[in-house]
């Protein structure tokens, strides 16, 4: 399956791993780190940036395509929605059919309140179905909440909101409890005790798992507790504007049928986006490990009702991520890789980095080898280095891969290749939005009264670089959160009259700004096609 060339590399791959597994490369330090990444990582390029001209955030700067979006006509305004039909109503609605949306939608309904669950695909099409290596607690008796938050406050450069973090720390062995009584089946020990390993940045083993297919157990389990409740989902419907009321409340949504185009009018009391990340933006022409619709919905919406954005400017580009064969191109190799003991290997053979440093820094060490050392291995898509995983069983003994990574061995076995007897090649790839809306403790947005958001539409839960593991914790933390504040406001809170003024007002600023990008947002989703003509 391997080039020629390829194999020339790994047999210098195979002829170093002993060397390689007895002499670990050490941690890089602060300032190493801070070279790297400012030289490497694709946060740092100036030119792939703009300043954003109006809303909340003017004058910061975003990623080129994130601020197009951000800029671009409100796409309602083309369709002209009467509101003053409702075709839904509900106490809370929900946008967004992932684990945040549907952690959401199961505590609000736990509230009493009416909830209405709009997705633009099915429910589970998500990035929660696509993440694998774990999620991170500190329920063990050497670990602490206190110790995790240290972890992941130093893991995102110290700019996480504090009290979003102590609370994402704080509820994490309660939001393990919780799925466990749902039905997660998470991987035991033989006397019942979970299995943890480490990620990079972790000091203790906190990352719970099912094998590698963690988001996938979770999301199975959320979807089925929400068809079982008495939930109201409406799927291939996006959310394309929010509704306001006179008071600038968030009070529904508009909604468009993905198949049919049909406009429809959805009110509630309180409005959740749970809309998830942005991989299919393809920041810096990336390739994405995050599902089809991930385009960054909830950021416009947000945003053009007046909700602030915190580190629009930082994403996070997953160390490894496929890098052949092109099949799959850009999925997502588990960082459980390396928590099993697989490491990075350049092209001559030789271990660069540890393989357990923090993401943003594996990724711009990964960059440096292939970009600044030229000892990637070159591909018909661009390089990459190899991950050396015949090493984990080497470490931890026959059967471990089967056992703990199937879906890896499945997915690159598919293409001939046995990640138990030859190594991988991987490269980064888009993985995840760190930055987002702008929330308190309550989940709500200070701008835009009853406007709540969870999941990967926030920013600040994990400052400007996020850990393994605490992206499926914040959904549960957070959603659930989300859901019991919008159902508990929603008792108090009465339906005013609906209106698109902020669509239309956002429309005159970009026009005052001469500003005319000559699209439509929010995009809903990716243009494969050739002739480039967005959905
Ligand atoms: O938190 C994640 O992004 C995650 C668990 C990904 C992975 O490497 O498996």
């Amino acid at each position: 399956m391997y080039t020629p060339e390829m194999l020339e590399s790994i047999r210098k791959v195979e002829a170093n791993r002993q060397k390689n597994l007895a002499t670990e490369p050490r941690r890089m330090t602060a300032q190493e780190k801070e070279d790297l990444l400012a030289a490497f990582h694709p946060d740092y390029r100036k030119d792939q940036f703009a300043e954003l001209q109006v809303g909340p955030n003017a004058g910061e700067k975003a990623p080129l395509e994130l601020a197009e979006l951000l800029q671009s006509r409100p796409r309602v305004l083309d369709l002209m929605p009467d509101l003053s039909k409702t075709d839904f109503e509900a106490d809370v609605l929900v946008i967004g059919g992932g684990g945040a949306g549907c952690a959401a939608a199961i505590e609000a309904q736990n509230t009493g309140a009416k909830v209405l669950l709009v997705t633009k695909l099915r429910v589970g099409d998500a990035n929660t179905m696509m993440a694998e290596g774990g999620i991170q607690a500190a329920d063990k008796p050497n670990d602490s909440p206190a110790i995790h938050f240290l972890d992941a406050y130093g893991g995102g450069h110290f700019a996480a909101k504090k009290e979003l973090l102590y609370k994402l720390v704080t509820e994490a062995p309660e939001a393990i409890s919780w799925l466990s009584g749902l039905g997660v089946e998470f991987d035991k020990a033989p006397d019942g005790t979970m299995i943890t390993t480490h990620g990079g940045g972790t000091s203790r083993k906190r990352m719970h798992a099912a094998k590698d297919y963690s988001g996938a157990e979770i999301m199975r389990t959320l979807r089925d507790e929400v068809l079982n409740r008495p939930i109201q989902v409406v799927d291939f419907t996006a959310a394309i504007e929010l509704i306001l009321d006179e008071a600038g409340r968030a009070s529904g949504a508009v909604l468009m049928n993905m198949e049919t185009r049909e406009i429809l009018v959805a009110r509630a009391k309180t409005v959740i986006l749970a809309t998830g990340g942005a991989g299919r933006m393809h920041y810096q022409g990336f390739p994405t490990s995050n599902h089809y619709g991930a385009t960054a919905d909830g950021l416009v919406l947000g945003y053009r009702a007046g909700a602030k954005l915190l580190y629009q400017d930082t994403l996070q580009y997953h160390p490894t991520g496929a890098a052949y064969p092109q099949q799959i191109f850009g999925a997502l190799v588990t960082e459980k890789v390396r928590s099993l003991g697989a490491m990075l290997i350049n092209r001559e053979g030789e271990a660069f980095m540890h393989p357990l440093e923090t993401r943003d820094v594996s990724a711009a060490s990964i960059i440096r080898e292939c970009k600044g050392r030229g000892k990637g291995v070159t591909t018909a898509d661009g390089q990459g280095v190899w991950l050396d995983t015949p090493m984990i069983e080497i470490k931890n003994g026959p059967g471990t891969i089967e056992k703990r990574i199937p879906a890896m061995l499945r997915m690159f076995g598919k293409y001939g290749i046995d990640l138990r007897k030859e190594p991988i090649l991987v490269y980064p790839t888009l993985h995840y939005q760190n930055g987002g809306l702008d929330i308190g403790t309550d989940c709500q947005t200070p701008a835009v009264p009853n406007l709540y958001v969870a999941g990967e539409a926030v920013g600040g839960i994990h400052g400007r670089n996020r850990l393994m593991g605490n992206s499926l914790l914040d959904i549960i933390v957070f959603g659930r959160d989300a859901g019991r504040s919008a159902g508990n406001r929603a008792r108090e809170t009465e339906l005013g009259t609906p209106t698109l003024d902020h669509a239309r007002r956002y429309q005159e600023t970009l026009e005052a700004a001469g500003i005319d990008t000559g699209k439509v947002s929010p995009r809903l989703l990716p243009t494969y096609n050739s002739m480039g003509k967005d959905f």
